[in-house]
């Protein structure tokens, strides 16, 4: 006769009790980052549960921009920035935000603050929204040593000073890769549970790797040393094989694959971005944090990614003639929630 156990697992590992079994090893620890965690789980499973949905949705909200309830629709990445706005903020464990929507970043109402900032992209390559292919949340956090006295210039820190960093996958499953500086673990929501489970304990990136991933089609625009790079990729001069390519332009997919297959991953600068494309807060620092946890590397060209002190959180800005999303717009220093 088969045990349940034979078929089922029926000792989980949620991303919970993943969290509190971390926090157990601080005993000073009050808990606030794994309740802050829990909101930001609850928003990728609300992002999860839209992407899923999107294309229905969007037939039915072709007459007039609404649904069938009569309520107007928003894009996702829209949705999926207030969806994360209001998790953090009503954690009450957030004093000030920064996302790649919101122009300003976001000063959480003094009655509800706490002790960290968080930086996300609520959904990162939206190229790929509208044609269902994988898309993700980025996010990273830091402490912030005083929550009521927070300016802005103190969200500017450098990367290495983030306590913790994840992103969520929204692809053929839903993967979340989580580190809190003690190694890289992913999980996978189960959806008949509504649970992430862990699926990929201690997550170490392959020493070597037979993929390079990377858009080709900004060639012609490289610098020297990375078109010689790349070129070496695929004619290798020490008698190698050749490496493949695989890139979806979607920086969460391309970063999954390439921690759990190895290999590179890169977005050089180039004669129209020369500070290269990826922003800085909430795309590069928090998958430099998770590449090494998980025993990699990442350089920006001239040093280590994390070292880099953002003088702005979108750095780097957009030069004039590259036209990016809109964004919301917020107040003078910077827009308050609550
Ligand atoms: P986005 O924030 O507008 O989505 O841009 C970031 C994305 C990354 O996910 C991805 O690595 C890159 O842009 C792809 O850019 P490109 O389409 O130029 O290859
Ligand atoms: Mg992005």
């Amino acid at each position: 006769m088969d045990h349940a156990a034979d078929t089922f697992r029926t000792d989980l590992m949620t991303i919970t009790r993943h969290v509190l079994n971390e926090q157990s090893r601080h005993p000073e620890s009050r808990g606030d980052l794994t309740i802050l965690l829990s909101h930001i789980v609850l928003g990728c499973k609300f992002v999860a549960s839209a992407v899923n949905k999107a294309g229905l949705a969007k037939l039915t909200g072709l007459a007039g921009e609404t649904n069938v309830q009569g309520e107007e629709q928003k894009k996702l990445d829209v949705l999926s920035n207030e969806v994360f706005v209001n998790a953090l903020v009503s954690s009450g464990r957030t004093c000030v935000l920064v996302s790649e929507e919101d122009e300003k970043a976001t000063f959480v109402d003094p009655k509800l603050r706490g002790k960290y900032c968080v930086c996300f992209d609520p959904l990162d390559g939206s190229s790929n929204i509208d044609c269902g292919v994988s898309i993700g949340t980025i996010f990273g956090i830091y402490m912030i040593k005083n929550q009521d006295t927070v300016t802005l210039e103190e969200v500017l820190q450098p990367g290495k000073d983030m306590i913790a960093a994840g992103y969520c996958m929204y692809g053929s499953s839903c993967t979340l890769v989580l580190s809190t500086g003690n190694g890289v673990n992913g999980f996978t929501l189960d959806p008949s549970l509504g649970e992430f489970i862990m699926t990929h304990p201690d997550i170490k990136i392959p020493p070597k790797g037979k993929i390079y991933s990377v858009n080709e089609g900004n060639a012609k625009n490289w610098d020297t040393p990375t078109a010689k790079y790349v070129e070496k990729c695929k004619y290798p001069t020490d008698g190698s094989s050749p490496k493949s390519l695989r890139y979806i332009g979607s920086m969460v997919a391309d970063v999954h694959r390439t921690l759990l297959y190895g290999g590179i991953f890169l977005y050089p600068a180039d004669k129209k971005s020369p500070s290269g494309k990826l922003r800085v807060m909430y795309e590069v620092f928090p998958m430099s944090f998770l590449m090494e946890e998980a025993g990699g590397q990442s350089f920006t060209g001239k040093g280590r990614s994390l070292d880099l002190i953002p003088t702005d959180i979108h750095d780097p800005r957009e030069i004039p003639d590259i036209p990016r999303q809109q964004r919301q717009r917020g107040g003078d220093q910077g827009a308050v929630r609550g």
